[in-house]
C-alpha cells in the first residue's frame, strides 16, 4: 500500500462493530464511510463472527472507501485476510497469532497493533517492534465484555511510564464518549522530566458506530480531542519545580481576597451529619453555599461559576449516582471539583465507591484523612469508621504517596493530619498548623473541603495555591480561637463545645478584609 505507517494519525481510531445492536440495520461501509468524512484517521476492521469468505469481500469494500480518504485499514486479528486484501495490517490481541509472526507475513511496512493491558504486555510488544499499542480497558464497556481487567487512567498512566522510552505509539480503548474522552488523555499523560509520553489519541467503538450520526459524532469527538478539558489547569512549568514556601505563601492573601469579593457559589453533596456546620462555615468564608444532594440540579449550579464538594461521608447507591452526574456536569464547564472519600478505608462498599468515583470524572482537588488517601491510591488499609487508623509511616512516605497520588490523577491533593501534606505531583509541601481540638469535633476534615471549595472556585489557575489558602484560613483560624480570651482574660474555648462557634467566629473575622489580620503577616509554623 502506498500509506506511509510514519504519518499515521493515530487521534480518532474507528473500530467496527458488525452486531445489530451496534450497527443496527445499516451499512457497515457507509457508517464507516460518513466517520471517515467526519475525520477518523485509522479504521480497524473487527468481526469476530463472519465467515472468512465476508469478511475478505467487506474488507475489500472497506479499503476502497479508506483509501479515497487516505486512511489505513486495519483487520482484527486475520493476517489472513489483510494479507488477502492487500490492506495497510492488523491488529493483534494477547490471544492472537503472535507480533513476530505477524510481522513476517507482513513485512515491514505493515502497521501492526497490539492490544496491551499490562507492562509486560506493553514490553514486549514495544521489542517485537509493534508499531502501536491499543492500551485497555479503561471503562467498563457493552461493547466488549470479556476483556481482562479495567484499568483506568491510572493504569493506563502506568504502562506509559513502562514504554517512556519507546517511540511506539499509542490509543487506548474501552467505554470511550463524549463525556470522558478528554480527561482520558488528560490524565493519562506520563510526565517526570526528560520524560514524557502522551496517548496519540482514541480508540472507540460505539461512540460512532452507534451513533445516530456517525459522522458530526466523528467531528465532534475530534474537536473534543483537539481541545484541553475546561479544568485544565494552567501547567505547572518546570521551574516551578523548587519553589520557595514564602512565593507560594505570598499568592494566599489574594485568593481570600476573592472569596470575599466574589462570594463563589459552595455547592455541597455532602453528609447528614455535617450539613449545618459545613453551610455556617462556608457562609463565615464569605461563600454562598447550597446543598444540593440531587444530581439533576448540578446542570443548573455549575453554571454559576462556583465549585462542588463530592463528600461520601454517608454513600448510598443513589448518592453514587448522583454524585457522577454533578461531577460531569462541573467537568463540563471547569467547575472545580473537590473529593472527600470520607471512610473510604472503612468498609468494602465505600472503596468500590472510590473506584466508581474515579472512573465518573475528574476531581481537581481530593482531600482526606492518611487512611483516606491511602485507600484512594490503592493501598489496603482498615480505617476504623471515617478515623484514619493506625499508621506505621513515615513523613516522608505519606509526602510520596501525596505526590504520586496527585501525579497519577494530575490534580492536587492535600492529606490532613497533625502534619498537612499537599502536591500537585510536582510541588509537595508540609503544613503544620492547625490544634488538637479539630480532632474532637465532628466534620472538621469534612468542613475543609467545603472551604477549599470556596478558594479553588475564584482561583482555577493554580489550584496548589488555592488549597493552601483553604487550609492556612482554616488551621489558623482554630489556632486563634484557641488562644481567644474573654475580657477577664479566661479562654474562651472551655471544651468542643464552645470550640465549634469561637472557630467560625474566627473564620468570619479573617474572612472580613477590613477587620482581619493583615494577611501577609501569616507565616507557616515550622
Ligand atoms: N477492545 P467501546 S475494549 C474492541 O480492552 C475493544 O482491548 C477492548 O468499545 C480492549 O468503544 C473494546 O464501544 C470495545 O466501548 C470498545
Amino acid at each position: 500500500s502506498s500509506l506511509s505507517k510514519t504519518n499515521v494519525d493515530y487521534s480518532l481510531y474507528l473500530v467496527t462493530d458488525s452486531t445489530p445492536n451496534i450497527l443496527g440495520d445499516r451499512d457497515l461501509v457507509e457508517v464507516v464511510e460518513a466517520a471517515l468524512e467526519g475525520g477518523c484517521g485509522l479504521v480497524q476492521y473487527r468481526d469476530k463472527t463472519s465467515s472468512t469468505a465476508v469478511l475478505v469481500s467487506t474488507a475489500k469494500r472497506l479499503h476502497a472507501v479508506t483509501q479515497k480518504h487516505g486512511v489505513p485499514l486495519l483487520i482484527n486479528d486475520r493476517v489472513d485476510v489483510a494479507l488477502a486484501v492487500g490492506c495497510e495490517g492488523v491488529h493483534i490481541g494477547q490471544e492472537d497469532l503472535n507480533l513476530p509472526t505477524a510481522r513476517k507475513l507482513l513485512g515491514d511496512n505493515a502497521i501492526i497493533g497490539v492490544t496491551v493491558s499490562a507492562i509486560e504486555e506493553a514490553q514486549i510488544a514495544c521489542k517485537d517492534g509493534a508499531d502501536y499499542l491499543g492500551i485497555g480497558t479503561i471503562f467498563p464497556t457493552a461493547t466488549k465484555t470479556n476483556t481482562k481487567d479495567i484499568i483506568g487512567t491510572a493504569g493506563t498512566k502506568e504502562i506509559m511510564r513502562s514504554i517512556r522510552e519507546w517511540p511506539v505509539r499509542t490509543v487506548c480503548i474501552g467505554g470511550i464518549n463524549s463525556s470522558n474522552i478528554q480527561r482520558v488523555l488528560y490524565q493519562s499523560v506520563y510526565h517526570s522530566t526528560p520524560f514524557h509520553k502522551n496517548l496519540d489519541g482514541v480508540a472507540l467503538v460505539s461512540a460512532i458506530m452507534a451513533a445516530e450520526d456517525p459522522k458530526k459524532a466523528s467531528q465532534d469527538l475530534l474537536q473534543l480531542i483537539q481541545t484541553p478539558p475546561a479544568f485544565a489547569a494552567s501547567s505547572v512549568a518546570s521551574h516551578q519545580r523548587v519553589v520557595k514556601v514564602f512565593d507560594l505563601m505570598a499568592q494566599v492573601p489574594s485568593v481570600l481576597m476573592q472569596v470575599a469579593e466574589q462570594k463563589p457559589l459552595s455547592h455541597n453533596m455532602t453528609n447528614l451529619v455535617v450539613q449545618n456546620f459545613a453551610a455556617n462555615v462556608a457562609l463565615a468564608i464569605g461563600s454562598s453555599p447550597i446543598m444540593a444532594n440531587y444530581g439533576e440540579e448540578a446542570a443548573d449550579l455549575a453554571k454559576l461559576g462556583g465549585a462542588l464538594v463530592v463528600n461520601m461521608g454517608t454513600v448510598t447507591p443513589d448518592g453514587l449516582e448522583n454524585y457522577a452526574k454533578a461531577i460531569k456536569e462541573y467537568n463540563m464547564v471547569g467547575g472545580p471539583v473537590v473529593f472527600d472519600p470520607v471512610g473510604a478505608g472503612a468498609t468494602a462498599v465505600r472503596r468500590a465507591s472510590v473506584k466508581t468515583l474515579l472512573a465518573a470524572g475528574y476531581f481537581d482537588v481530593i482531600k482526606g484523612n492518611e487512611g483516606e488517601i491511602k485507600t484512594v491510591f490503592g493501598m489496603s488499609v482498615q480505617q476504623k469508621g471515617v478515623d484514619t487508623g493506625s499508621s506505621t509511616s513515615t513523613l516522608l512516605e505519606k509526602a510520596t504517596i501525596v505526590r504520586d497520588l496527585a501525579a497519577r490523577e494530575r490534580n492536587v491533593v492535600l492529606m490532613t493530619g497533625a502534619t498537612d501534606l499537599l502536591s500537585d505531583g510536582v510541588r509537595t509541601y508540609a503544613i503544620h498548623n492547625g490544634c488538637d481540638m479539630l480532632g474532637n469535633i465532628t466534620g472538621s476534615g469534612c468542613v475543609l473541603g467545603t472551604i477549599i471549595s470556596a478558594m479553588v472556585a475564584v482561583s482555577r489557575g493554580d489550584k496548589l495555591v488555592a488549597t493552601l489558602a483553604g487550609v492556612l484560613l482554616y488551621e489558623i483560624a482554630a489556632e486563634r480561637a484557641m488562644e481567644k480570651e474573654d475580657s477577664d482574660h479566661q479562654k474562651v474555648v472551655k471544651g468542643p463545645g464552645t470550640f465549634v462557634p469561637a472557630l467560625i467566629d474566627e473564620l468570619s473575622s479573617l474572612n472580613n478584609p477590613k477587620l482581619g489580620i493583615p494577611w501577609n503577616t501569616w507565616l507557616p509554623r515550622a
